[in-house]
């Protein structure tokens, strides 16, 4: 690194100032006594919603269950006011946090981390910023989001373009002015279905591009009035046992009932109830639709018959429509008046399985056919370099080779917490955990609780390195694989949970299906029983201990 740069040493540097990062700081530093900082690229927290402000961005979570649920008094601090929080407003809520518990004094703005380099002779990391600055810190946690790093597709002539681009997961702080332009937008994934309607309202044209056709749910967002707000704030305690009791993280229950159990009449009414309803809690209508191929057709069928209904142009209703996974095999979108939107005049569908795009040409874009469509302005929303890519961008170098070089075939991880080979490392949402199956910071706080805990063992046990052992990794990959394969998520291949939506990524199916419950416990299970699947080195000491040597240690009383 840089010989005229200043260096700073911490006890620990959280990397990301999001929902992990903000309270990950909180813990180390309030419940452990840590001197920590957090090092965040944007100039103000939110992570991920600092620059997801895309017209519409809005979470799919519920509200009342997508908050941190640590603190009652944090809780009863806050009132949303939708069903669903809005990008604004959940910034509004992270910098209400970061301010109540005094965070924002330990956040490095403006800090992207360029380099992160263990150093064997000292035992710590040196984590370096774009400007040169160099901090040290004996423990380094990632906290950088897994649906940060943006896809720009790699279409020949983009730079070409006479028009203005975007990509949704970097849109401009200042508002875009789409009116009287013609608009093209790529990508018909969660963001994409929230951002047409949008764009659409205000456009003198929308062109979509699909690759993939997909199914969409209408969220049914709505104000919240005061009641609902009191009783949000007075449940506490029932919606914090119930978020942490469902696999999914969310503050609603999966239905015991099997959809084959059901006689057709009583199962169209219920999913029409749950239509009514709207949002996620349509998967969660019967319990078998994401691992019976049967039960899983009707939800899909049901769907697509509503496409059929609500789109009028039965062309365009077909190309919507032939949908090639199972329902919920990719991350389910919900939307508001998605489908509706191919109704205006002013909005055309171009199938790109039919005619894929051949180049992006100064006046737009160029299909394989010679079609040329004419635009002023060009949205991507073409998702993320998802769960190892916003890993990979901090250029790290473990104990013996760079991440990049280590996760060539794949992303090898342990509980997605930690990775070997680099110790003092933890990952939140690393591939591996349950995470982007989840509502996420529910399972963030299980992580950074866990983190927590793990580091505070290794203080009261004077250890100087922990890192994730080789076996427990590979166990722990398979077991992901293995959690996977008993549900229909494998079954839509070219999804980013297979990281097929990247060019040459190595295909492994990244996040852990088997729910937040089990992985909870299999997480306090390791803890439990010291670590399993860690290997120590104590201080002053120059042997990696395995977890069975390292019982015999504390056995001797050379360590506590
Ligand atoms: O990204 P995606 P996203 N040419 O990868 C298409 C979370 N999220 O930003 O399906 C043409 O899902 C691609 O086509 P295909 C949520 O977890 C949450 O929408 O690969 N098209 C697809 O249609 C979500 O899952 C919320 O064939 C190309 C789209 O772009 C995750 O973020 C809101 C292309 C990408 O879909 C990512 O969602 C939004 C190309 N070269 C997102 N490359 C809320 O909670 C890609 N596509 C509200």
């Amino acid at each position: 690194m840089g010989e005229n740069s200043k260096t700073t040493a911490f006890d620990a540097i959280v990397i990301g100032a999001g929902f992990s990062g903000l309270y990950q700081l909180h813990r180390l530093r309030d419940d452990l006594g840590l001197d920590a900082i957090i090092l965040e690229r944007g100039e103000g927290v939110g992570g991920t919603w600092y620059w997801n402000r895309y017209p519409g961005a809005r979470c799919d979570s519920e509200s009342q269950g997508y908050a941190y649920f640590f603190s009652r008094a944090l809780h009863e601090s806050w009132q949303w006011s939708e069903r669903y929080p809005g990008h604004t407003e959940i910034r509004q809520y992270l910098n209400h946090v970061a301010d109540r518990l005094d965070l924002k004094k330990d956040i490095f703005f403006s800090s992207l981390v360029s380099k992160c380099t263990f150093q064997v002779d000292e035992n710590l990391w040196h984590v370096q910023v774009k400007d040169g600055q160099v901090y040290k810190a004996k423990w380094l946690v990632t906290a950088v989001g897994c649906l940060s790093s943006a896809n720009i597709p790699d279409i020949s002539g983009l730079s070409s373009f006479s028009g203005d681009w975007y990509h949704t997961g970097r849109w401009p702080h200042e508002a875009v002015d789409f009116k009287d332009k013609k608009v093209g937008q790529i990508g018909t994934g969660s963001t994409g279905i929230q951002i047409a309607p949008i764009i659409a309202d205000t456009a003198a044209h929308l062109t979509i591009f699909q690759r993939t056709a997909n199914y969409s749910v209408p969220a049914r967002n709505a104000a919240w009035d005061k009641s609902y707000s009191d009783w949000v704030r007075e449940h506490y305690l029932d919606l914090k046992a119930l978020v942490q009791s469902t696999p999914n993280g969310h503050p609603f229950r999966i239905s015991s009932n099997l959809a084959m159990e059901v006689s057709d009449a009583e199962r169209n009414e219920m999913f029409e109830r749950a239509w009514e309803k709207g949002g996620l809690r349509f998967r969660s209508v019967f319990h078998d639709l994401l691992n019976s191929s049967q039960a899983n057709n009707t939800a899909a069928e049901f769907i697509k018959s509503k496409i059929r209904k609500i789109v009028k142009n039965p062309e365009t209703a077909h190309t919507l429509s032939d949908i090639d996974h199972p329902y919920a095999a990719k991350r389910p979108p919900i939307d508001t008046n998605y489908f509706e939107t191919f109704n205006k005049q002013s909005v055309t569908l171009v199938d790109l399985k039919v005619d894929p795009i051949s180049e992006i040409i100064p006046s737009g874009v160029l299909l394989k056919s010679g079609a040329e469509h004419k635009l002023d302005a060009l949205v991507f929303a073409t998702g993320f370099d998802a769960m190892t890519g916003p890993l990979l961008n901090l250029d790290i170098t473990g104990r013996t080779e760079p991440l990049t070089d280590y996760w060539r075939a794949g992303p090898l991880s342990y509980l997605g917490l930690a990775i070997p080979n680099f110790p003092n490392m933890f990952t939140i949402t690393g591939p591996g955990s349950p995470s982007v199956l989840t509502n996420m910071p529910v399972s963030i706080e299980q992580h950074v609780d866990w983190i927590t805990d793990c580091i505070n063992f290794c203080m009261q046990n004077d250890v100087e390195t922990i890192e994730a052992e080789v076996g427990a990794a590979e166990g722990w990959v398979a077991h992901v694989r293995e959690a996977a394969d008993v549900t229909l998520l494998p079954e839509a291949k070219n999804s980013w949970y297979w990281g097929a939506n990247i060019p040459g990524k190595p295909r492994v199916f990244m996040p852990y299906a088997g729910g937040l419950v089990r992985y909870r416990e299999i997480c306090e299970s390791a803890a439990r029983d010291g670590y399993t699947g860690f290997s120590f080195l104590q201080r002053g000491h120059k042997k990696i201990m395995n977890k069975l040597d390292y019982q015999q240690w504390l056995y001797d009383g050379l360590g506590v």
